[in-house]
């Protein structure tokens, strides 16, 4: 039996009290039968165990840790103990947002702090280091060092081991076991109990997630920044992610249009003139007054002549069987001829699964991309959407290639970032009136890492004026073009 300190007896004793420490028979979250169950949110309503526990974190810290700049705790719980340990022992803290998934840009990370600083991590809980690394990824994409990580307690489920493979020493304050011995020794629990989550801890190790594992992955690689498109496009696997790329770097455009019109003499007018300036068009087929497969024909026809694919905006977002039919038939016969398509993830995993199988009909390629964020002013989509629609990306590399959203998902070099909502602005218009909010062409690519930039409006206006059109076209291809080299 460990050396337990009179204060950690303490702590354990309290913990139990308050129900953060429970035994018997559990569902957690991930479906998982477990005799132990662990909450340790409930300390924040005790501020004397707060401050103990706390006390007990800084001690480790003191006794392990040589050198930090700035501590960070892992969101959610853990920023009490940090906010608590900043405030009672003068470190400076920084805070990762949770809700930002974006390994690419700093702003998931609050406070003051400048490259270079070495961060200490803090958490409460254990089990497999996956949450530690995802905060250890945003803490490393800002510029910031880490080396350790403080734990208040080690499930002892091979989340500390894990670590040391991603370069990160973790310290604990208590491990499970011992908190099990010391509450069994003291009649808190029966030795049935005891033994049993004492057997559980021991079979049950904990592996670092795939998603995180990618992500560490991508990170050490150089960065996306440093690749052009035809870097980019020797390394994707999908035919038409690898034709996007080489069709941009050939065309010096990373220009999407969208062809927001409802005649199909405009739009075949469109395609033709601007066809020299893009890689991509985009279609709303539902806003056309006289749709005819006839007239898909005469755009495919013009997509082959001026080397651009098609993308079909009809973001699908029905139950798997629907979006099936909806894809294939009814007037529109999407899967016949448009390249890509969107779809939206909040049906989940069956809505990707269900367009697949159908685009895997076709004798030519297919591809989707997923819609991770929105342009329009208060929208509705949760920021977890991001992660959600990576999540489902790297399922399903064969059909998925990017997705639609205002800033960078991902590092992987492999999918795109599909921009809508760009427009050359003038300085007193950024919206529309009825929602829609603009950046500009440099914004987009070289703020928020868009690939490919979507502009309807701010294009397609001119449709009757032709020299303009095709002039306004190239200052957009010209501009977006521009923009991209100097991410390089
Ligand atoms: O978040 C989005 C996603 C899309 S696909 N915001 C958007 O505006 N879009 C589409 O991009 C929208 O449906 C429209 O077809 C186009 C933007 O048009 P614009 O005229 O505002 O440039």
């Amino acid at each position: 039996m460990s050396q337990l300190s009179e204060t950690q007896r303490s702590i354990i004793r309290r913990l139990f009290e308050c129900n953060a420490l429970k035994f018997g028979k559990f569902t957690l979250k991930s479906g998982i039968e477990s005799p132990i169950y662990i909450d340790l949110r409930v300390i924040i309503s005790q501020p004397d165990l707060l401050v103990d526990i706390c006390a007990e974190i800084q001690r480790v810290i003191t006794e392990n840790v040589k050198q930090y700049d700035l501590i960070c705790g892992v969101p959610y719980t853990a920023l009490t103990l940090a906010t608590c340990i900043s405030a009672q022992y003068n470190s400076p803290m920084v805070m990762r947002r949770k809700e930002a998934k974006n390994y690419g840009t700093k702003q998931m990370l609050e406070g003051i702090y400048h490259s270079g600083q070495r961060a200490l991590v803090i958490e409460d809980l254990i089990s497999s280091g996956t949450s530690i690394l995802e905060t250890v990824l945003v803490l490393e994409a800002s510029g910031l060092k880490v080396s350790d990580a403080i734990v208040f307690i080690d499930r002892e489920q091979e989340g500390v081991a894990n670590l040391v493979e991603y370069g990160i020493v973790v310290h604990s304050v208590l491990k499970l076991s011992h908190m099990m011995d010391f509450l069994h020794n003291e009649g808190h629990l029966t030795d049935e109990l005891h033994h049993e989550a004492m057997e559980w801890i021991k079979t049950r190790a904990c592996k670092i997630t795939q998603t995180v594992k990618n992500e560490v992955q991508l990170a050490k690689q150089s960065t996306i920044r440093n690749l052009g498109y035809h870097d980019r496009s020797k390394l994707c696997k999908h035919p038409l992610s690898r034709q996007l790329f080489e069709l941009m770097d050939s065309k010096q455009s990373n220009l999407c249009v969208s062809a927001d019109l409802t005649r199909t003499d405009d739009i075949l007018q469109l395609a033709k003139l601007i066809g020299p300036s893009i890689v991509l068009f985009k279609t709303h087929v539902d806003i056309i007054e006289d749709y005819t497969m006839d007239f898909v024909e005469k755009l495919t026809q013009i997509a082959v002549d001026n080397h651009f694919l098609l993308f079909e905006d009809r973001k699908f977002a029905d139950i798997g069987s629907t979006v099936t039919n909806q894809y294939s038939k009814g007037m529109f016969h999407i899967a016949d001829w448009a390249h890509i398509i969107n779809a939206h993830i909040s049906p989940g995993p069956g809505i990707v699964a269900a367009l697949k199988q159908e685009a895997n009909k076709q004798s030519q390629s297919r591809a989707c991309i997923l819609i991770a964020q929105l342009s329009t002013e208060g929208n509705l989509v949760p920021a977890e959407y991001s992660r959600e629609a990576y999540k489902m990306a790297i399922d399903n590399t064969d059909f998925v290639i990017g997705f639609i959203s205002q800033r960078k998902v991902t590092m992987d070099p492999t999918l795109l970032c599909i921009t809508p909502g760009v427009k050359i602005i003038s300085d007193d218009s950024t919206g529309d009136g009825l929602g829609q909010r603009y950046k500009s062409p440099e914004d987009a690519i070289m703020k928020h890492g868009a690939d490919i930039i979507v502009v309807g409006r701010g294009i397609i206006s001119k449709l009757n004026q032709p020299d303009e059109l095709v002039a306004t076209a190239e200052l957009y291809r010209k501009r977006g073009y521009d923009a991209y080299l100097n991410t390089l």
